[in-house]
């Protein structure tokens, strides 16, 4: 007898290198997640659409992606990996929900205000940014999810979905399930290296700013090195978010690498100066991206079986969303092809 497992869903987008803030506010959770969960984990390239605009590099970053959901230990026997633009039924929800969401709603989301305002500085905001908010809720609603690991920064879009979910079940009864974010206490926002008081994204244009999973290690080092902190005498390690951001983005970064809480750490790193603590990030950071990359290129450069992982993973994301859209479609009075 199989017994019940909550549904877990969880996406990145494909829209350039995965950053160590992505690692660490949703990735680092998975592996562990698959035997407690029925994990659906989804490259959400139709999201990438909306910011990404070197198409050319889109087919890299898609198989980059899916070599690391694989390196982080995601089991294609025990979760579904797909792409998102494989299962039709995402875009066909898309649409519906659209009708179901309100114009005002979308205009509240804050990563549609920051990201429209770097757009207006360079192109044009496209509707698909506008948007992205009722696609996630598509992917999330269409698998019944109970769970979804999230950084800080997608909480308001999940409360999002629960908003479109409870409206279309208050019309046609319990036909989504109401999804709660995971998101954990420490790690939830890394920020940027440079200016700790804005998150550190994959498409920011400073990459100094950013560890990328893909960053050679010398420049790793680099990168820590130059890292923000501040200028209180005498320098002492604590956490405080407001008066020490860039500290307090280091030792969330080491503590979500070594698996150690802060409180631990800080404990074992009394005395030292921020050279030394700078030293001690570096060097655990650069051991653990040189395990993830080793493990990430064993995957990459096997094309045929990454193409396989998602061509299985469609199949069976296809069985699931179909179920729920056919459900949505049939309260609404949509004519069904086959019935
Ligand atoms: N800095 C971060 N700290 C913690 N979690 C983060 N996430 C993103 N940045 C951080 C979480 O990673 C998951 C996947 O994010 P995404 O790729 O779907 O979109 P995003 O949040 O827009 O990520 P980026 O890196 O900021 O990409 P761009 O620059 O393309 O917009 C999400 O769960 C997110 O919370």
């Amino acid at each position: 007898m199989t017994s019940f497992k909550p549904v877990l869903f969880s996406a990145i987008q494909p829209s350039g290198n995965i950053t160590i803030g992505n690692y660490i506010g949703t990735m680092r959770h998975w592996s562990k997640m698959q035997n407690d969960y029925n994990c659906f984990y989804c490259i959400a390239d139709l999201h990438a659409l909306t910011t990404y605009n070197k198409h050319s590099c889109l087919k890299k970053s898609i198989l980059d992606t899916i070599s690391f959901y694989l390196a982080c230990g995601v089991d294609p026997n025990k979760s579904i990996i797909f792409i998102q633009s494989h299962v039709y039924q995402h875009s066909q929800l898309n649409w519906i929900l659209n009708c179901f969401s309100q114009f005002s709603e979308l205009l509240r989301m804050n990563q549609f205000k920051m990201k429209r305002q770097i757009k207006n500085r360079y192109e044009k905001t496209n509707v698909g940014l506008f948007n992205y908010p009722i696609l996630m809720a598509s992917d999330i609603l269409l698998y019944q999810t109970n769970f979804v690991p999230v950084g800080r920064d997608q909480k308001q879009h999940i409360e999002l979905t629960r908003n479109i979910a409870y409206r279309f079940n208050s019309l046609y009864g319990d036909i989504f399930t109401l999804p709660e974010p995971l998101i954990n206490e420490c790690g939830s926002k890394i920020m940027s290296l440079l200016e700790p008081n804005k998150k550190m994204s994959k498409s920011d244009i400073n990459k100094n700013n950013v560890i990328f999973l893909l960053d050679d290690i010398s420049s790793v080092i680099l990168k820590i090195k130059q890292s923000m902190t501040d200028s209180e005498q005498p320098c002492r390690i604590y956490y405080d978010i407001e008066r020490k951001p860039g500290i307090s983005n280091l030792l969330e970064i080491l503590s979500a690498i070594t698996n150690k809480n802060i409180d631990i750490l800080l404990k074992e790193l009394q005395g030292i100066m921020y050279r030394e603590f700078k030293d001690i990030v570096a060097d655990s950071l650069s051991k653990f991206l040189y395990k993830m990359q080793k493990s990430y290129i064993n995957y990459r450069c096997d094309e045929s079986y990454l193409k396989k992982v998602v061509y299985e993973g469609a199949i069976k994301a296809r069985l699931k969303s179909e179920k729920t859209l056919q459900n949505v479609c049939s309260k609404l009075g949509l004519v069904s092809l086959f019935k």
